[in-house]
């Protein structure tokens, strides 16, 4: 059996797990489930990075021992994972010690060749990010990545020779352009790598907490180099099956962790005479209002309490829950972009994609079957064989996109089918055909929302597994590998459910309490901020239909002029070309714009206000802004577009 071996990043043990660590989890697990689904013989590593600095300090901070501390809170990341449905195949721990005796045995190895020697480290280090920094690495005294304090370090430790690397890493980037993805992470590596190499510390004199160099027990193994090693173990380093499953296919990772992987990671292991990799892929961050979502910002979502949220509220149960939240992950976004987490989007992805579409589909289904059963008794549940050539090449599109990684394109084409199928039944009206005693019309129709059904059950069972299963389990059909799919009917098999609710739609009511409830957790969770800025009401919103949101009619307008109003403090007059149209418009601005600084921006404006006077001015129309306590922004589009642009 064809084998496949994909890794995630492993997770800082004191960081608590939020949405943005878990999505890449998520995304391998489907990756994994997918791969399998071809019917390949997968190897799923996740796991803890245990050791370094910030880990010790953690542990003493809640003065337990550092052993006690790691062991509980990887307990607490395993047991996530199980709830996620992570299908993982080991969850390593850099604490492991098979994964010790292989660091200790890289280093000597290298050691040994010549490829790691001693040597004095003078510069900075961010114990948050475990990076080693130089003078001019750093933005405003301050770490560029998290922008936190960095402290200064000087100690003897041992280095290795990422330099001499430099050159074989070039021609390997060279011949291999898929190496590093998506291609604008391969470009940067390259241009990290042709802008010059040096050799990097690879352990700490300072650091108890972390694995013996294994002739200097006064050093610790640096906890990038420790970390790193993780996949080999994972592999089997050092016993007769490593071979066999070494290189990975895959290391899927965050864009903040590029370089670790991309250049230091493959240098080791030209250095310890090993294949590389076969693919690395660089997802982007899940955001929070546009920021990356992380502990030390305090604007993380906790997947645990999403999840009981959307139980409770939708009365789901947890596998549901689950897999709605890993369809939503999946859905939103390129993978490989950053992508804002919202809690609407959630909802409004369970009530159209799953309850309406998916969930409806099947029970309207098994309904018919229920009902029609006696009309089609004798007539052949074959599918029509029109739509058989759509799903058929649907399979193949769907396989490139997830070999690609984009999960929401694979999905979204999976939604085509299902939308397929609730077209065919407004189409065909298998009422009328009931009603007309058409029993071979009605029996080809439902045999092809059988079949269809059995196609999709399939092909959402990477990223939803709980549902593929209830779904298929409904309908009476086999999970089979995807190459099995035909496109025939079950013969005289049919479902013996006669309904089915997979997705209980969200009614307006639960989805304010769903949003109150998701607010008041992001304050629970967030930093103490020193003047918290006033919060947004706390009143449940009122919602509106679509069809009063269309009202509205928003567009894009660039500012030709500005000045203030005289008499006033606020009020700043501004001549706009929205199109082809000139227009004027009074807004309250004046606080916190100056009239210089908005000529030229681009403005988001409400083109079909009624005109008002302000100041004996008429003002034609209403720019957007956004404010909060004191502050307040203009909106405008994230690149310029030409003025007069719909705003949908
Ligand atoms: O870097 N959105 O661990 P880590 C998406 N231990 N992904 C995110 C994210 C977000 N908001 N925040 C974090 C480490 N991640 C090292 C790795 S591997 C040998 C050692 C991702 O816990 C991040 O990009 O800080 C990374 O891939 C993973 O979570 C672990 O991050």
């Amino acid at each position: 059996m064809e084998k496949y071996f994909l890794t995630t990043a492993i997770y800082y043990i004191n960081d608590k797990p939020h949405l943005g660590s878990v999505s890449e989890v998520i995304a391998a697990d489907v990756v994994a489930r997918y791969q399998r689904k071809l019917g390949k013989s997968v190897l799923f590593s996740t796991g803890t990075d245990e050791h370094s600095q910030k880990v010790e300090r953690s542990a003493l901070a809640l003065r337990q021992p550092v052993e006690q501390y790691t062991t509980e809170a990887a307990e607490a990341w395993k047991h996530l994972f199980d709830r996620l449905a992570i299908s993982y195949s080991r969850f390593v721990r850099t604490t492991d010690a098979d994964h010790i005796k292989v660091v200790q045995d890289m280093f000597q190895k290298l050691y040994d060749q010549g490829d790691i020697y001693k040597g004095s480290y003078e510069g900075w280090y961010c114990v948050k990010d475990e990076e080693f920094l130089l003078e001019s690495d750093l933005v405003d005294g301050k770490c560029p990545h998290c922008g936190l304090e960095v402290q200064h370090v000087s100690e003897v430790n041992y280095f290795f020779r990422l330099s001499k690397y430099q050159d074989a890493l070039l021609a390997w980037y060279e011949r291999h352009p898929g190496f590093v993805q998506p291609s604008m992470r391969y470009n940067e590596l390259v241009n990290v790598i042709r802008g010059g190499l040096r050799d990097i510390s690879v352990s700490r004199s300072t650091v108890k907490w972390g694995i013996p160099v294994p002739f200097d027990p006064e050093q610790t193994v640096y906890v990038w180099f420790d970390a790193l090693i993780n996949y080999a173990t994972v592999a089997g380093y050092g016993s007769s099956a490593f071979a066999d499953t070494w290189p990975p296919d895959l290391h899927l990772i965050g864009k903040d962790i590029t370089r670790f992987h991309g250049i230091i990671w493959p240098a080791m292991l030209m250095g310890l005479g090993l294949p590389l990799p076969r693919r690395i892929f660089a997802h982007g961050f899940w955001d929070f209002e546009g920021e990356k979502m992380s502990k030390s910002l305090g604007n993380v979502v906790d997947p645990s309490s999403l999840i009981d949220t959307l139980r409770r509220l939708i009365d789901i149960d947890e596998p549901v829950a689950v897999d709605a939240l890993r369809y939503y992950l999946s859905r939103e976004g390129t993978y490989g972009l950053d992508v804002d987490f919202s809690s609407q989007r959630l909802l409004l992805r369970f009530n159209t994609d799953l309850a309406n579409d998916l969930g409806n589909l099947l029970n309207r289904t098994l309904n018919m079957f229920g009902r029609y059963r006696d009309i089609i008794r004798n007539s052949p549940i074959i599918p029509k064989p029109a739509l058989g050539a759509l799903f058929a090449s649907m399979v193949t599109d769907i396989e490139r996109d997830y070999d690609g990684l984009q999960f929401s394109a694979g999905l979204e084409k999976t939604w085509t089918l299902v939308n397929t199928l609730n077209k065919m039944i407004e189409d065909d009206k298998p009422w009328a055909l009931a009603a007309s005693g058409e029993a071979d019309a009605l029996a080809a129709h439902l045999g092809t929302l059988l079949t269809g059904l059995w196609y999709i059950g399939n092909l959402v069972e990477p990223c939803m597994p709980t549902v593929s299963s209830r779904l298929l389990r409904a309908i009476g059909r086999p999970q089979v590998t995807w190459d099995t799919l035909v496109w025939q009917g079950p013969g005289q098999e049919l479902p013996e459910a006669t309904s089915t609710v997979l997705f209980p739609r969200i009614r307006p009511e639960q989805l304010d309490e769903f949003l109150t409830a998701q607010k008041r957790q992001k304050t629970a969770a967030g930093p103490q901020p020193q003047a918290p800025p006033p919060a947004p009401s706390a009143e449940p919103e009122r919602l509106i239909s679509i069809d009063d949101f269309l009202k509205v009619h928003l567009r894009v307008a660039t500012i030709l002029e500005a000045e203030r109003v005289p008499d006033t403090d606020k009020l700043i007059k501004l001549h706009v070309r929205v199109g082809t149209e000139h227009r004027t418009i009074v807004a309250g601005i004046g606080k916190h714009y100056e009239p210089d600084m908005l000529v030229g921006k681009q403005i988001v404006v409400v083109a079909n206000l009624e005109p008002r006077k302000l100041k004996g001015i008429v003002s034609q129309g209403m720019l957007l802004a956004a404010s909060i306590g004191d502050e307040m922004a203009l909106l405008t589009p994230m690149t310029e577009l030409a003025d007069g642009a719909d705003i949908h």
